[in-house]
Parts: structure tokens; sequence; C-alpha cells
């Protein structure tokens, strides 16, 4: 009788302890990261990934790069029956939720980036959220050229679904370097 209450006690100590080593908390991460050159050569890139969500709600605030001159974070509306983009000062991360960076939304307007990058096929940048995280994203370069539909400039980068689908086969294929 004595035996058996104190094992129950036991027990009922190491419950919290377990429960807590087994509660893996959800990390603020990013993948599917890809920037697609504009395909007239002068303007800028577009940047696209997808923002995981932790355990805790938090805003993108800015994105950096050191081969780039400047990142800005925009979103594509439609106005007047015209699709239009404007600057985003700082994007909402759910917790645990899931934010697209995809063509025809939001994304990335990445100015001059550095030529031997673009060579490399990799632009490396920096995600900084408002809990203090900073994430360093790998993105793949897609070269422009082949715009379907000749459409123009950044217009014609924020719609195409055949892009988003390349963007994927490179993300699971890791270094695709075209040279
Ligand atoms: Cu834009």
């Amino acid at each position: 009788m004595y035996f058996s209450r104190f094992a129950t006690a036991l027990t009922v100590l190491a419950a919290p302890l377990a429960l807590t080593a087994c509660a893996d908390p959800a990390p603020l991460y990013v993948d599917r990261a890809w920037v697609q050159l504009n395909p007239n050569g002068e303007g800028p890139a577009a940047g696209y990934f997808t923002v995981h969500g932790g355990e805790e709600a938090v805003k993108l605030l800015r994105v950096s790069s050191e081969a780039a001159q400047r990142i800005e974070m925009h979103e594509s509306i439609s106005k007047d029956g015209m699709m239009t983009m404007q600057p985003v000062e700082s994007v909402d991360i759910p917790a645990k939720g899931e934010v697209k960076f995809a063509p025809g939304g939001k994304h990335l307007m990445i100015f001059n980036v550095n030529p031997a990058i673009v060579e490399s096929g990799k632009l490396t940048m920096v995600m900084m959220f408002s809990n203090g995280d900073r994430l360093i994203v790998d993105a793949p370069i897609q070269k422009g050229g082949n715009a379907t539909g000749g459409q123009q400039a950044m217009g014609g980068m924020h719609d195409s679904a055949a892009k988003e689908s390349a963007a994927k086969e490179g993300d699971a294929g890791g270094e695709h370097a075209s040279h």
C-alpha cells in the first residue's frame, strides 16, 4: 500500500517535465525563396518566398542584401481594373501562419543586384523580424528573358504561375547554376 502510493506520486511529478520536453516550439522560418530578374535587364528584380510563423505573431520589417543596392517590400493590388503595386512598411506574420510572397501579390523589389552575384545564380538576403530574429535566406536567381506574353517590366513578373512552378523546381533541386 505505502509503496504503490509513492510510485503514483512520482509519476505525477514526472508528467509535467515530459510534456515540456515534447512541446517542440514552432520555429519562424522562410523557404521557397527565389529571385526573378527583370526581363528588361535594367529594371529591378523581383523576389518571392514563403514565411512560416513561429510561436508568436511577428512582423517582417526589412529585407536587405549586401549584393543589392536596396530591397523594398511591395504589394500588387488591383485598382480601377489595373494591376499596380505599392510599397508596404511591414508584413504581419501570424503565429504558426504562412505568408506567401508570390507573383500577383506581395513581392520584393530588388534594385541593382551585383552582376557577379547574378552570375553565381544565388542571392543571399537578410530578413529582419520584429522579435529580433534575423534570417539569412539564399534565393536561386531565375534569369529573365523568356517572359511569356511580352508583358512589360515588372507587370510581367507579377502574374505567372509558370514561373512559380519553376521556382519550386529550383528550390527542391538546390543549386541549379545555369552555366
Ligand atoms: Cu513591385
